[in-house]
Protein backbone atom coordinates (compact mmCIF):
# COMPACT_ATOMS: atom_id res chain seq x y z
CA UNK A 1 0.00 0.00 0.00
CA UNK A 2 2.05 2.84 -1.13
CA UNK A 3 0.97 6.55 -0.07
CA UNK A 4 0.04 8.58 -2.95
CA UNK A 5 -2.01 12.17 -2.09
CA UNK A 6 -5.36 12.42 -3.72
CA UNK A 7 -6.67 16.20 -4.53
CA UNK A 8 -10.19 15.21 -3.32
CA UNK A 9 -8.49 14.83 0.00
CA UNK A 10 -7.45 17.93 0.55
CA UNK A 11 -11.36 19.40 -0.22
CA UNK A 12 -12.75 21.03 2.72
CA UNK A 13 -15.78 19.82 3.86
CA UNK A 14 -18.27 20.57 6.37
CA UNK A 15 -20.67 18.08 8.69
CA UNK A 16 -23.43 16.43 6.29
CA UNK A 17 -26.61 15.61 8.24
CA UNK A 18 -29.04 13.92 6.01
CA UNK A 19 -29.13 12.04 2.67
CA UNK A 20 -30.46 15.23 0.57
CA UNK A 21 -27.90 17.47 1.91
CA UNK A 22 -24.91 14.79 0.98
CA UNK A 23 -26.53 13.96 -2.35
CA UNK A 24 -26.23 18.10 -2.94
CA UNK A 25 -22.78 18.15 -1.96
CA UNK A 26 -21.62 14.75 -4.00
CA UNK A 27 -23.31 17.08 -6.71
CA UNK A 28 -21.31 19.99 -5.74
CA UNK A 29 -17.95 18.24 -5.71
CA UNK A 30 -18.33 16.73 -9.56
CA UNK A 31 -18.22 20.20 -10.18
CA UNK A 32 -15.30 21.29 -8.00
CA UNK A 33 -13.33 18.51 -9.12
CA UNK A 34 -14.08 19.47 -12.81
CA UNK A 35 -13.22 23.29 -11.87
CA UNK A 36 -9.89 22.06 -10.10
CA UNK A 37 -9.20 20.25 -13.52
CA UNK A 38 -9.03 17.08 -11.42
CA UNK A 39 -9.89 14.00 -13.20
CA UNK A 40 -14.00 14.05 -13.71
CA UNK A 41 -15.98 11.25 -11.96
CA UNK A 42 -17.16 8.89 -14.43
CA UNK A 43 -20.49 9.74 -16.08
CA UNK A 44 -21.83 6.53 -14.80
CA UNK A 45 -21.68 7.84 -11.37
CA UNK A 46 -22.92 11.33 -12.06
CA UNK A 47 -25.83 9.58 -13.72
CA UNK A 48 -26.43 7.22 -10.49
CA UNK A 49 -26.93 9.88 -8.02
CA UNK A 50 -30.34 11.37 -8.31
CA UNK A 51 -30.93 7.79 -7.95
CA UNK A 52 -28.90 7.20 -4.43
CA UNK A 53 -31.33 9.76 -2.73
CA UNK A 54 -34.38 6.75 -2.08
CA UNK A 55 -32.57 4.96 0.91
CA UNK A 56 -33.18 1.38 1.02
CA UNK A 57 -32.87 0.98 4.84
CA UNK A 58 -35.32 3.51 6.75
CA UNK A 59 -35.41 3.76 10.40
CA UNK A 60 -32.68 2.08 11.22
CA UNK A 61 -31.67 2.21 15.20
CA UNK A 62 -28.78 3.97 16.14
CA UNK A 63 -25.62 1.99 17.84
CA UNK A 64 -24.16 3.11 21.07
CA UNK A 65 -21.35 2.22 19.45
CA UNK A 66 -21.16 5.30 17.20
CA UNK A 67 -19.10 7.76 17.53
CA UNK A 68 -20.60 11.53 16.96
CA UNK A 69 -17.70 12.83 15.18
CA UNK A 70 -18.31 14.62 11.48
CA UNK A 71 -19.08 11.86 8.81
CA UNK A 72 -16.39 11.95 5.22
CA UNK A 73 -18.64 13.13 2.38
CA UNK A 74 -20.30 10.32 0.85
CA UNK A 75 -18.03 10.87 -2.26
CA UNK A 76 -15.09 10.64 -0.62
CA UNK A 77 -16.23 7.26 1.40
CA UNK A 78 -17.43 6.21 -2.82
CA UNK A 79 -14.47 7.49 -4.38
CA UNK A 80 -11.47 6.99 -2.68
CA UNK A 81 -10.96 3.35 -1.44
CA UNK A 82 -8.63 0.40 -1.15
CA UNK A 83 -9.69 -2.47 -3.23
CA UNK A 84 -6.67 -4.12 -4.99
CA UNK A 85 -9.37 -6.80 -6.99
CA UNK A 86 -9.93 -3.40 -8.74
CA UNK A 87 -6.89 -1.64 -9.31
CA UNK A 88 -4.53 0.08 -6.64
CA UNK A 89 -5.17 2.95 -7.18
CA UNK A 90 -6.94 4.80 -5.28
CA UNK A 91 -10.04 6.26 -7.59
CA UNK A 92 -9.14 2.28 -9.51
CA UNK A 93 -12.61 0.74 -7.35
CA UNK A 94 -15.44 3.43 -8.29
CA UNK A 95 -14.20 3.02 -12.16
CA UNK A 96 -13.75 -0.44 -12.41
CA UNK A 97 -16.86 -2.19 -9.88
CA UNK A 98 -19.34 -0.18 -11.03
CA UNK A 99 -21.02 -3.70 -12.72
CA UNK A 100 -20.07 -5.30 -9.43
CA UNK A 101 -21.43 -7.80 -7.93
CA UNK A 102 -22.73 -9.47 -11.03
CA UNK A 103 -26.98 -8.99 -10.03
CA UNK A 104 -27.64 -12.17 -12.19
CA UNK A 105 -26.17 -14.84 -9.28
CA UNK A 106 -27.45 -14.84 -6.02
CA UNK A 107 -24.45 -14.13 -3.81
CA UNK A 108 -23.20 -17.40 -1.97
CA UNK A 109 -21.22 -17.24 1.40
CA UNK A 110 -19.75 -20.66 3.09
CA UNK A 111 -19.38 -20.81 6.65
CA UNK A 112 -17.34 -23.80 7.40
CA UNK A 113 -14.20 -25.45 9.48
CA UNK A 114 -14.38 -25.76 13.16
CA UNK A 115 -18.24 -25.12 14.23
CA UNK A 116 -21.40 -27.47 14.25
CA UNK A 117 -23.52 -25.69 12.27
CA UNK A 118 -22.07 -25.15 9.05
CA UNK A 119 -23.76 -24.12 6.26
CA UNK A 120 -23.77 -22.60 1.87
CA UNK A 121 -26.13 -19.82 2.40
CA UNK A 122 -27.70 -17.51 -0.20
CA UNK A 123 -26.65 -13.56 1.10
CA UNK A 124 -30.33 -12.76 1.70
CA UNK A 125 -31.10 -15.83 3.87
CA UNK A 126 -27.82 -15.40 5.53
CA UNK A 127 -28.42 -11.91 6.81
CA UNK A 128 -32.27 -12.69 7.29
CA UNK A 129 -32.18 -12.95 11.34
CA UNK A 130 -30.53 -10.14 12.17
CA UNK A 131 -31.63 -6.57 12.74
CA UNK A 132 -29.96 -4.05 10.50
CA UNK A 133 -28.40 -1.27 12.38
CA UNK A 134 -26.98 1.98 11.88
CA UNK A 135 -23.10 2.32 12.96
CA UNK A 136 -21.01 5.19 13.00
CA UNK A 137 -17.39 4.24 12.94
CA UNK A 138 -13.84 5.90 12.49
CA UNK A 139 -11.82 4.16 9.75
CA UNK A 140 -7.70 4.03 10.06
CA UNK A 141 -5.67 2.93 7.32
CA UNK A 142 -2.27 2.06 7.65
CA UNK A 143 -1.25 4.34 4.74
CA UNK A 144 -2.51 7.40 6.99
CA UNK A 145 -5.55 9.15 6.41
CA UNK A 146 -9.00 8.24 8.08
CA UNK A 147 -12.90 8.54 7.36
CA UNK A 148 -15.73 8.36 9.41
CA UNK A 149 -18.40 6.40 8.06
CA UNK A 150 -22.39 5.83 8.59
CA UNK A 151 -22.21 2.14 8.31
CA UNK A 152 -25.18 -0.63 7.68
CA UNK A 153 -25.03 -3.94 9.21
CA UNK A 154 -25.23 -6.27 12.20
CA UNK A 155 -22.81 -7.80 14.72
CA UNK A 156 -20.39 -10.80 13.57
CA UNK A 157 -21.08 -12.35 16.62
CA UNK A 158 -24.50 -12.70 16.46
CA UNK A 159 -23.79 -14.82 12.58
CA UNK A 160 -20.82 -16.56 14.52
CA UNK A 161 -23.24 -18.14 17.08
CA UNK A 162 -25.73 -18.86 14.97
CA UNK A 163 -22.65 -21.06 13.66
CA UNK A 164 -21.96 -23.04 16.81
CA UNK A 165 -17.94 -23.00 16.89
CA UNK A 166 -16.23 -25.49 18.92
CA UNK A 167 -13.40 -25.72 21.13
CA UNK A 168 -10.98 -25.85 18.46
CA UNK A 169 -12.17 -22.55 16.50
CA UNK A 170 -9.34 -20.14 17.90
CA UNK A 171 -9.09 -18.36 14.80
CA UNK A 172 -11.72 -16.90 12.23
CA UNK A 173 -10.58 -16.94 8.43
CA UNK A 174 -12.43 -14.61 6.09
CA UNK A 175 -12.00 -14.91 1.89
CA UNK A 176 -13.11 -12.77 -0.72
CA UNK A 177 -14.57 -13.75 -3.69
CA UNK A 178 -12.06 -15.48 -6.49
CA UNK A 179 -13.25 -14.44 -9.79
CA UNK A 180 -10.79 -12.49 -12.27
CA UNK A 181 -13.24 -12.27 -14.84
CA UNK A 182 -15.52 -10.10 -12.52
CA UNK A 183 -12.49 -8.73 -10.79
CA UNK A 184 -9.56 -7.50 -12.98
CA UNK A 185 -6.97 -6.82 -10.53
CA UNK A 186 -6.76 -10.34 -9.91
CA UNK A 187 -5.57 -11.07 -12.99
CA UNK A 188 -2.02 -9.29 -11.89
CA UNK A 189 -0.13 -10.76 -8.56
CA UNK A 190 0.00 -7.60 -6.48
CA UNK A 191 -1.35 -10.19 -3.85
CA UNK A 192 -1.93 -13.22 -3.22
CA UNK A 193 -5.59 -14.27 -4.03
CA UNK A 194 -8.37 -14.28 -3.06
CA UNK A 195 -7.74 -12.16 -0.38
CA UNK A 196 -7.91 -13.63 2.94
CA UNK A 197 -7.85 -12.09 6.46
CA UNK A 198 -8.30 -12.88 10.09
CA UNK A 199 -9.31 -12.56 13.61
CA UNK A 200 -8.74 -14.31 16.68
CA UNK A 201 -12.36 -15.39 17.98
CA UNK A 202 -12.37 -13.07 20.72
CA UNK A 203 -11.74 -10.17 18.70
CA UNK A 204 -14.59 -11.59 16.01
CA UNK A 205 -16.75 -12.17 19.37
CA UNK A 206 -16.36 -8.29 20.32
CA UNK A 207 -19.23 -6.37 19.86
CA UNK A 208 -17.25 -3.73 17.43
CA UNK A 209 -16.88 -6.58 14.94
CA UNK A 210 -19.46 -5.80 12.49
CA UNK A 211 -20.62 -6.95 8.84
CA UNK A 212 -22.01 -4.23 6.51
CA UNK A 213 -24.38 -4.44 3.98
CA UNK A 214 -25.13 -0.48 3.48
CA UNK A 215 -23.46 2.50 4.26
CA UNK A 216 -25.36 6.48 3.94
CA UNK A 217 -28.73 4.92 4.17
CA UNK A 218 -27.97 2.70 1.41
CA UNK A 219 -26.64 -0.79 -0.38
CA UNK A 220 -23.26 -1.10 -0.34
CA UNK A 221 -21.36 -0.14 -4.00
CA UNK A 222 -19.21 -2.43 -5.14
CA UNK A 223 -15.95 -0.53 -4.62
CA UNK A 224 -16.86 -0.75 -0.63
CA UNK A 225 -17.37 -3.90 -0.55
CA UNK A 226 -20.78 -4.84 -1.50
CA UNK A 227 -22.25 -7.38 -0.38
CA UNK A 228 -20.78 -7.97 2.66
CA UNK A 229 -17.68 -7.07 4.23
CA UNK A 230 -16.21 -6.54 7.68
CA UNK A 231 -16.18 -3.23 9.98
CA UNK A 232 -13.46 -3.70 12.68
CA UNK A 233 -12.67 -0.45 13.50
CA UNK A 234 -9.95 -0.50 16.04
CA UNK A 235 -7.83 -1.87 13.69
CA UNK A 236 -5.97 -0.97 9.88
CA UNK A 237 -8.25 -0.80 7.55
CA UNK A 238 -7.12 -3.88 5.33
CA UNK A 239 -8.58 -5.47 8.45
CA UNK A 240 -11.67 -4.75 7.11
CA UNK A 241 -12.28 -7.31 4.27
CA UNK A 242 -14.56 -7.15 1.38
CA UNK A 243 -16.98 -9.17 -0.43
CA UNK A 244 -16.58 -11.69 1.30
CA UNK A 245 -18.09 -15.28 0.11
CA UNK A 246 -16.10 -17.61 3.00
CA UNK A 247 -15.96 -17.67 7.26
CA UNK A 248 -13.85 -20.37 8.10
CA UNK A 249 -13.34 -21.33 11.71
CA UNK A 250 -9.63 -22.54 12.26
CA UNK A 251 -7.41 -23.77 14.98
CA UNK A 252 -4.38 -22.42 13.74
CA UNK A 253 -3.65 -18.49 13.03
CA UNK A 254 -4.72 -17.52 9.69
CA UNK A 255 -2.22 -15.93 7.36
CA UNK A 256 -3.59 -12.44 5.88
CA UNK A 257 -2.81 -11.57 1.96
CA UNK A 258 -1.02 -8.90 3.61
CA UNK A 259 1.04 -10.94 5.70
CA UNK A 260 2.38 -12.85 2.38
CA UNK A 261 3.12 -9.67 0.41
CA UNK A 262 5.43 -8.10 3.29
CA UNK A 263 5.50 -10.05 6.73
CA UNK A 264 7.60 -6.96 7.99
CA UNK A 265 5.28 -4.60 7.51
CA UNK A 266 1.56 -5.97 8.47
CA UNK A 267 1.02 -8.27 10.95
CA UNK A 268 -1.43 -10.59 12.16
CA UNK A 269 -2.92 -8.16 14.82
CA UNK A 270 -2.30 -4.99 12.94
CA UNK A 271 -4.03 -2.93 15.55
CA UNK A 272 -4.07 0.65 15.54
CA UNK A 273 -1.24 2.13 17.39
CA UNK A 274 0.20 5.28 17.31
CA UNK A 275 3.72 4.15 19.01
CA UNK A 276 4.36 1.13 17.01
CA UNK A 277 5.98 2.59 13.19
CA UNK A 278 4.97 0.79 10.01
CA UNK A 279 9.13 0.21 9.01
CA UNK A 280 8.47 3.44 6.44
CA UNK A 281 6.34 5.70 7.98
CA UNK A 282 5.35 6.83 11.34
CA UNK A 283 1.66 6.16 12.40
CA UNK A 284 1.52 8.74 14.86
CA UNK A 285 -0.87 10.58 13.10
CA UNK A 286 -3.01 10.52 10.47
CA UNK A 287 -5.39 12.63 8.23
CA UNK A 288 -8.98 12.50 8.09
CA UNK A 289 -10.11 12.91 4.55
CA UNK A 290 -11.89 16.02 4.02
CA UNK A 291 -9.71 17.86 6.26
CA UNK A 292 -5.92 19.69 5.82
CA UNK A 293 -4.07 19.42 8.98
CA UNK A 294 -3.40 16.36 10.63
CA UNK A 295 -4.68 14.70 13.87
CA UNK A 296 -2.84 12.69 16.44
CA UNK A 297 -3.93 8.67 15.92
CA UNK A 298 -5.30 7.14 19.16
CA UNK A 299 -4.43 3.51 19.84
CA UNK A 300 -6.74 1.45 19.01
CA UNK A 301 -8.10 4.15 17.00
CA UNK A 302 -10.19 5.18 19.93
CA UNK A 303 -11.70 2.29 21.17
CA UNK A 304 -9.65 1.33 23.55
CA UNK A 305 -12.22 1.31 26.15
CA UNK A 306 -14.00 -1.69 23.88
CA UNK A 307 -11.16 -4.04 22.83
CA UNK A 308 -8.09 -2.67 25.06
CA UNK A 309 -8.90 -6.29 27.39
CA UNK A 310 -8.47 -8.12 24.59
CA UNK A 311 -4.49 -7.76 24.41
CA UNK A 312 -3.78 -7.02 28.05
CA UNK A 313 0.02 -8.71 28.71
CA UNK A 314 0.54 -8.54 25.06
CA UNK A 315 3.52 -7.13 23.89
CA UNK A 316 2.03 -4.66 20.95
CA UNK A 317 5.56 -4.07 19.45
CA UNK A 318 5.94 -7.69 19.28
CA UNK A 319 2.16 -8.77 18.04
CA UNK A 320 2.08 -5.89 15.79
N1 LIG B 1 -10.91 -7.85 -0.53
C1 LIG B 1 -10.32 -6.70 -0.17
N2 LIG B 1 -10.70 -6.10 0.96
C2 LIG B 1 -10.10 -4.94 1.35
C3 LIG B 1 -9.06 -4.36 0.57
C4 LIG B 1 -8.69 -5.03 -0.63
O1 LIG B 1 -7.78 -4.60 -1.38
N3 LIG B 1 -9.34 -6.19 -0.97
N4 LIG B 1 -8.45 -3.20 1.00
C5 LIG B 1 -8.50 -2.91 2.44
C6 LIG B 1 -7.99 -1.61 2.81
S1 LIG B 1 -6.30 -1.41 2.70
C7 LIG B 1 -8.78 -0.61 3.31
S2 LIG B 1 -8.12 0.84 3.90
C8 LIG B 1 -10.25 -0.76 3.33
C9 LIG B 1 -10.88 0.42 2.60
O2 LIG B 1 -12.27 0.38 2.68
P1 LIG B 1 -13.15 1.49 1.91
O3 LIG B 1 -12.59 1.59 0.52
O4 LIG B 1 -14.56 1.01 1.94
O5 LIG B 1 -12.96 2.77 2.66
O6 LIG B 1 -10.69 -1.97 2.70
C10 LIG B 1 -9.91 -3.11 3.01
N5 LIG B 1 -10.53 -4.31 2.50
MO1 LIG C 1 -5.80 0.45 4.16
Amino acid sequence: MYFKKNKLGLLKEHEITDEKLYINRRQFINKATLLAGIAALPLQALASSPGRAISKYKGLQKSPFSTVEDLTSYDSVTTYNNFYEFGVDKNDPAKNATEFPDKSEPWRVVIDGECDNPGEYDLEKLIKPFTLEERIYRLRCVEGWSMVIPWIGFSLADLLKQAQPNSKAKYVEFNTLYNPQQMPGQQSSVLKWPYVEGLRIDEAMNPLSFLATGLYGNELLGQNGAPLRLVTPWKYGFKSIKSITQIRFVEKEPVSSWMVAGPAEYGFYSNVNPDVSHPRWSQSRERRIGEVLKRKTTLFNGYEEQVGHLYTGMDLKKHF
